[in-house]
């Protein structure tokens, strides 16, 4: 498109061959042909790219690294792909202010490995932390198993760079926890999929690295068990730093058609813990834990070097994409219950006779719930299912997503299951912010 002849300071793909990668995530959608896919190299494409948008009334789409489970990323009508892998940055750390600077290009796994090396621990890991960026995380405010201790990706951001509808790059927050001047609009770009404005880079927060792992692989005797134990362990003063596991049904797929290693998983539910507290691998910390679970668990198994562990993980971080490829047109949800309300949201699902099968991460009650057969079912009944499902984790107290975000996948849910109020704060907050509505349009709200 001539509109982007000329761009300053980027690589522009316009070529309709060049543009299909760009037409997917990891979500079930599908995206519109865009006008252009631009990667900016500078702030004065960005600045180019805003003033375009809105004088030839076309929408901006930001991307990372197309690892997103919502569609959050895929271009609607009339829209521009910009996809920061090229911006430029270099990933800096601070030890003595415990933090790192980094571009939104900067894959998660480099900027967790540019802790590490400094004796530094940043926690947010997504399943997808080897290959997505961290533009994307911060868009989506991603979680992953460690927020079962540590909190989403929002929890561990101090500043935030973005590029606001002034066509302009803007910095919100500083390098330190403390910082009040007024409400904090770094907070309200986390997470906002790039509704208000596209993030170019961000200062994140660190803590010294654990040194020490308990690893356990706990397969269950009977099922309901495991649903009370996230609960328990909490009461009992235990944090475990990931809690995962997988349900029956999940469990059957996985040791029917899985790889090798899936077909001896023990256990008619499964779970893994990970502990990472200073003295977690004592002997007094695990006889503690082993009263605790030594009643519900057939065959425990606690990893005693970094190789088992590694092998207790593999299992859980190939299930999604092992899951993918055997049944491409799946959707799979992530709604939250409270862990006090699991057991009931269990008993729920099979009221409703929803067909899925479960996994993900129990210890903070966000449950990958995946409908396999969705692409064979009629569209009207899927949607019923939807719902249902949705309302069921709302009428619990939950919510409809935990860490994949709203984007398109459930864009019509949450605009209908939603508070009005949340909606129309939403909706001035966007005009406010995007009155002309180039960032992100279609999306969310
Ligand atoms: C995970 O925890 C990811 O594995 C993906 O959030 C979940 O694909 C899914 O259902
Ligand atoms: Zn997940």
């Amino acid at each position: 498109m001539d509109a982007f002849k000329g761009l300053p300071e980027a690589r522009v793909i316009s070529d309709p061959s060049d543009l299909a990668p760009f037409l997917q995530d990891e979500s079930h959608l599908r995206g519109i042909l865009p006008l252009a896919v631009v990667k900016p190299h500078g702030p004065a494409a960005l600045r180019e790219l805003v003033r375009r948008a809105k004088a030839e009334g076309f929408g901006l789409v930001p991307r990372g690294a197309g690892t997103g489970k919502a569609g959050g990323c895929l271009p609607t009508e009339r829209t521009v792909v910009v996809d920061f892998s090229e911006w430029p940055g270099e990933i800096q750390v601070s030890p003595q202010d415990l933090c790192l600077r980094a571009p939104a290009s900067a894959p998660l796994r480099d900027v967790k490995a540019a802790a590490e090396a400094r004796g530094l621990f940043y926690p947010p890991d997504p399943n997808s932390w080897e290959s997505c960026a961290l533009g994307g995380t911060l868009a989506t405010n991603a979680g992953g198993p460690n927020a079962c201790k540590y909190g989403m990706t929002r929890h561990w951001v101090l500043a935030v760079d973005a590029l606001l509808e002034d066509g302009e790059l803007h910095t919100f927050g500083i390098s330190s926890v403390k910082a009040n001047a007024g409400p904090s609009l770094g907070q309200l770009l986390i997470g906002s999929e790039g509704l208000f404005g596209f993030i170019t880079g961000a200062t994140l927060r660190l803590t010294p690295l654990p040194r020490e792992y308990t690893t356990l692989l706990l397969p269950v005797k009977r099922w309901e068990d495991l649903l009370e134990l996230p609960g328990r362990l909490c009461g009992a003063g235990y944090l475990p730093s990931a809690f995962e596991f997988f349900d029956p049904a999940v469990l059957a797929e996985l040791r029917a058609h899985g790889p090798e290693e899936a077909r001896r998983l023990p256990g008619e539910a499964l779970a893994i813990l990970e502990f990472d507290d200073r003295g977690s691998t004592s002997d007094a910390f695990l006889e503690g834990l082993l009263d605790l679970l030594g009643p519900v668990a057939d065959q425990l198994e606690v990893a005693s070097d970094a190789r088992q562990r590694q092998g207790i993980w593999a299992v859980r971080r190939m299930t999604s994409v092992f899951l993918k490829e055997r049944h491409p047109r799946k959707v799979s949800e992530d709604i939250v219950v409270p862990r006090s309300r699991l057991r009931e949201f269990f008993a729920g699902v099979g009221r409703l006779d929803i067909p899925a099968v479960t996994y993900g991460h129990l210890g903070d009650g966000n449950l990958h719930v995946n409908l396999l057969a969705a692409g064979e079912t009629d569209p009207a009944l899927l949607d019923r299912q939807l719902m249902d499902l949705f309302s069921l984790a709302i009428s619990l107290g939950g919510t409809l997503s935990g860490e994949h975000g709203i984007g398109l996948a459930k864009r019509d849910a949450f605009l209908a299951l939603s508070d009005p109020g949340h909606i129309r704060t939403l909706r001035a907050l966007k005009q406010a912010l995007d009155p002309q509505g180039i960032f992100n349009p279609g999306k969310m709200v």
